[in-house]
């Protein structure tokens, strides 16, 4: 039998690749591991108690909440607040940031920015789900955490990471050296490593997109495609961000949420999603960029609900957008003078 190695034991002996490690990483890891498990206890029953259906409140950006939206956020928030690392949070769910006191005398120096239930209008057809997360390093020097902690570039970022409530649930992170996956074991209740070092494939079989939104996409995103269509690619699409980014990284291809006419800078948010999920695809050897061209990893966020559009994936696949693109915004152009 293989030996299995667990979620902690790899965070643990990850650990000393960093020299000057304090273990408060390590820490706050573990503590996302074990929030995850207690978020898919929930996910796994929701079928099973009253808690589907929508609060009939709205979260920040003026969508409709779902039950277990809030049921994550305040798990996550929970395990947080008490691991004694983090001081201070963003989540998607909350208008503003939350910051931690610290506790007795430890001045913690991470601050973790999560969307708690990714891909939240599935929750009542019983389809995947996510959990998204980014840990950075405060930038304020001591006190209590300020905006600009959390404004920081996703090339900034010290970990990232996603949970998958999938058929089986997995935890995918990624600590600036390369992307692990670790699958939980029910029946021992534990994350084990399943997918050790993943790399994405140069180029893959899909491109995934909501299609739906076709007749609100710019021309030039429409001729793409139509060329996606023409070269053969099969279209898959969940409606969870990080289920299409999962199967991206796994067996490539490009996930595109692109800028439409109802949502001009696109629908996903840089800091809570596109940030964190980039660091990943990057880590795998992917790339991640907005519509406007622009490295998802070097923009600047201006606000914490900031929205951008987003394509990532298959190295090759995504260069191939950019030129595409590009030629057909210039024949535009030229059409249009
Ligand atoms: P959520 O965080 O409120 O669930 O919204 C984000 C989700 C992504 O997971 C997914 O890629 C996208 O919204 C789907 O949007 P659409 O229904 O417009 O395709
Ligand atoms: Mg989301």
């Amino acid at each position: 039998m293989n030996q299995i190695v667990t979620l902690d034991e790899f965070i643990i002996q990850r650990q000393k690749d960093f020299p000057f490690a304090t273990g408060e990483l390590t820490g706050l890891l573990r503590d996302i591991g074990l929030a995850a498990k207690i978020v898919n206890r929930e996910v796994n029953k929701a079928g099973l108690v009253n808690i589907f259906g929508l609060t009939h409140k709205d979260n920040a950006s003026g969508e409709r909440v779902q039950k277990l939206d809030i049921y994550a956020n305040e798990r996550l928030i929970g395990c947080l607040k008490n691991s004694g690392e983090c001081c201070g949070i963003a989540s998607e769910e909350n208008k503003t940031f939350l910051p931690i006191p610290s506790l007795e005398s430890k001045s913690a120096k991470y601050v973790v920015i999560f969307d708690p239930l990714d891909g939240s209008s599935n929750i009542d057809v019983n389809v995947s789900l996510g959990t998204i997360f980014g840990i950075y390093r405060r930038v304020s020097e001591s006190g209590q955490v300020v905006l600009d902690d959390f404004l920081q570039k996703g090339n900034q970022l010290v970990a990232a990471g996603y949970v998958l409530y999938g058929t089986s649930t997995m935890l995918v992170y990624s600590t600036g050296k390369g992307v692990n996956g670790f699958t939980l074991d029910p029946s021992i209740g534990e994350f084990c490593l399943s997918h050790r070092n993943i790399t994405i494939p140069k180029t893959g079989p899909y491109y995934s997109i909501n299609q739906g939104h076709f007749n609100k996409f710019d021309k030039p995103m429409q001729k793409y495609i139509h060329h996606c269509a023409d070269q053969g690619l099969g279209l898959r699409y969940v409606g969870t961000m990080v289920t299409d980014v999962h199967r991206t990284l796994v067996k490539g291809g490009i996930f595109i949420y692109p800028n439409t006419s109802s949502h001009p800078d696109g629908k996903l948010r840089l800091l809570y999603e596109c940030n964190p999920m980039s660091f990943l695809v990057e880590q795998a050897g992917g790339q991640a960029i907005s519509c406007k061209m622009e490295r998802i990893l070097d923009m600047k966020p201006t606000e914490l609900h900031q929205r951008t559009s987003v394509a990532m994936g298959s190295p090759m696949m995504v260069d191939e957008m950019k030129t595409f693109l590009k030629k057909a915004k210039a024949m535009d152009k030229i059409r249009t003078a």
